[in-house]
């Protein structure tokens, strides 16, 4: 029997959809078990009309494919176009927050550089010359340089990833012929590769797949991150608030859900200019408040709360307390638009390319952002109109906690320990074991693990063994919500040398507490930023990243995002825990290279497990055999 902690909130909300009549994720995904065997093996084939075919895992039935593919073919085929979608998805926001910000530079589009340091920081990074120029002829260069590695067919290699991929290993992937050029070629050979009758090699396959993993880390969050920055700001430290609590009965909530800052942001200041009108409508304000991942970029940015994580998407609908629910791109459940239809939410789609039925579309490009974004703040404030006065059930739940850790942030807060090297500090705590390693957690809420919470538990048992964490996606907003973003949870949860450090580092920085033990660092594009964090300590020290000890995890893995990040960590030579288990095992070839064999290639490896204590266990082994090598 396993021990459910449904938290009461969301029970609430749960309870009322029942009697309301209306179903949520949970029902749906009860209903659709047990899921397809074939599927969670990836031994499934649709790739053409011959099949669709499927392996035997018992041996009884067919062992290939009609065509003769066999299981390690089908499931590696299968594997690396679900790594083009993760690709795909942050490829194509990075282009996006790209073209807005040419767009911006030609005067064609209301945003502007806010961050001229990074825009010159990265500019001397791509090698650009930068000694007394103005920031627009430099970031029109830079965009150039962007905009050229969309466009090369000369197979050379892509600026961003020269400029920003860590010395050693690249050295390691043009070796090993993971390097790229352009990752548009690179989307179009791996669905080419994968159709009836290519590729048939599952080594090759794997390999393509740590590329497309490389083409996610540089030609979309890298880039997407760095020019966020550039046109919005670097994020600095602020405190926020977290979960459903913070919607406000009297006020017109508009909450933004999505990926793309583009989108977000200018909401976001619509929404302040615009009070006067919410205020006229009877409200007390305009509330814009997160969901996921764009949730996460407002919060990092400007200090906007996060509402709720992916799961719960559907879930703070129900509160009825939501005016307008704008979306962009990626992790929007088709459902929210219905139930949102069964009060008075607006649930706007802005993406040319997410239409929902039930929706009200407002095409957003940036190009007219600012007469869009007031349109989105009018319908929401209409919407307040009709809700105004009707009940509302907001669960009486928020936590509060630092988010904005940026890795200049990170190194301001360092720097107040030693200015003269800050990451030294860091480094020393490691070596003495104060700080025994770090682990990144990234990406979603399952159903899978939710009840049982998986995230929440492996933190603390990390945490308890001096594993210092940080953060990115609905994981952050997971965290937010147990409340680790605390001073208070250093003194609760962290063993007495990892106490000990983040308490002296608090003191210094004259936060007047420790600092929290687990650190936000962003969306999930911002997983860029803990592998730079991890770029800066490896440098020091002179090693490559994979000999860190550190690790990554997707404790409740949902989507081809986190599959496609995770190649990037494997490719940069890093641990990385994941539950459920990938689509692979129905490849004995597939599972083994992943869980082993690529350990002696790239130094990365996957590892599964799906009980929280036991994955923790295993972190901390990787983490001490990791310190064992380095000799401390
Ligand atoms: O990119 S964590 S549910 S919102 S996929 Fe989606 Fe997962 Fe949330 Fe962000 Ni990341
Ligand atoms: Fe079956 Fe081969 Fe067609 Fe796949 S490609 S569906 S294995 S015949």
């Amino acid at each position: 029997m396993v021990t459910t902690l449904v938290p009461e909130s969301e029970a609430l909300l749960l309870e009322k959809a029942r009697a309301e009549g209306i179903t949520t994720g949970r029902e749906r995904w009860l209903a659709m078990s047990p899921q397809c065997g074939f599927g969670e093996l990836g031994t499934c084939c649709r790739m053409c009309y011959m099949g669709p075919c499927r392996i035997d895992p018992f041996g009884d039935g067919p062992q290939t494919g009609i065509c003769g593919a066999s299981p390690d073919t089908i499931v590696a085929r299968n594997l690396l176009r679900e790594c083009v979608g993760g690709a795909a998805s942050h490829v194509g926001h990075a282009r996006h927050v790209l073209l807005t910000l040419r767009d911006a530079l030609e005067g064609k589009a209301p945003y502007e550089i806010r961050d001229e340091g990074k825009l010159f920081a990265l500019a001397a990074r791509l090698g650009l010359e930068t000694d007394g120029r103005p920031a627009k002829e430099v970031a029109r260069e830079l965009v150039d340089l962007a905009l050229e590695d969309f466009g090369r067919q000369n197979g050379k290699l892509h600026n961003w990833m020269r400029a920003r991929a860590p010395a050693k290993e690249l050295a390691m992937w043009e070796e090993l012929g993971l390097a790229f050029s352009n990752p548009h070629n690179e989307i179009e050979t791996a669905m080419h590769r994968t159709s009836m009758g290519n590729d048939a090699d599952p080594a090759s396959l794997l390999m393509a797949t740590l590329r497309m993993g490389l083409v996610d880390g540089y030609a979309g969050l890298t880039l997407a991150t760095d020019l966020q920055d550039v046109l919005f700001g670097t994020p600095q430290v602020r405190r926020v608030e977290a979960n459903m609590g913070v919607l406000e009965e009297n006020s017109v909530n508009l909450a933004v859900h999505g990926h793309n800052p583009v989108l977000s942001e200018k909401v976001l200041e619509w929404a302040v200019k615009l009070e006067d009108e919410a205020k006229a409508a009877g409200a007390e304000r305009i509330n814009v408040v997160g969901v996921c991942c764009t949730g996460n970029e407002l919060t990092m940015r400007h200090g906007v709360p996060m509402a709720a994580h992916n799961l719960q998407s559907e879930l703070i609908l129900l509160t009825g307390a939501v005016d307008a629910m704008v979306v962009d791109v990626q992790c929007i459940w088709p459902q929210a638009a219905s139930l949102a239809g069964c009060y008075d939410t607006a649930f706007i789609t802005t993406d040319e390319m997410v239409r929902i039925p039930g929706a009200t579309h407002i095409e957003f490009e940036p190009r007219h952002a600012d007469e869009r974004a007031q349109a989105i703040v009018r319908a929401a404030i209409e919407a307040f109109k009709k809700r105004k006065g009707k009940p509302v059930h907001i669960p009486n739940v928020k936590s509060v906690g630092l988010a904005g850790l940026s890795v200049e942030t990170i190194v301001e807060i360092l720097s107040k320990v030693n200015p003269d090297d800050p990451l030294k500090p860091v480094i020393d705590n490691i070596v003495s074991g104060k700080i025994f390693g770090a682990a990144g957690f990234a990406g979603c809420p399952s159903l899978k693990f939710r009840d049982t919470a998986m995230t929440e538990r492996m933190v603390k048992a990390l945490l308890r063994e001096n594993v210092l964490v940080v953060t990115t996606g609905c994981t952050a907003h997971i965290c937010a919500q147990a409340g680790f973003l605390t001073s208070a949870a250093t003194e609760e949860y962290c063993g007495e040398g990892l106490k000990a450090v983040l308490t002296a580092v608090g003191e210094a920085a004259g936060l007047g507490a420790p600092l929290p033990p687990v650190w936000h660092m962003g969306s999930c594009v911002d997983n860029s930023r803990i592998v730079d964090l991890l770029a800066a300590l490896a440098a020091k020290l002179d090693v490559k990243i994979g000999q860190l000890p550190v690790a990554g995890s997707a404790p409740e893995l949902v989507q081809e995002k986190a599959i496609s990040i995770g190649s990037w960590l494997l490719a940069l030579g890093l641990m990385v825990h994941v539950a459920p288990a990938p689509r692979i095992l129905g490849s004995p070839v597939v599972t083994q290279v992943l869980t082993h064999d690529l350990e002696e290639i790239t130094g990365g490896r996957a590892y599964v497990e799906y009980n929280p204590e036991k994955a923790a266990a295993g972190i901390v082994a990787h983490i001490a055999k990791k310190r064992e090598a380095l000799g401390i």
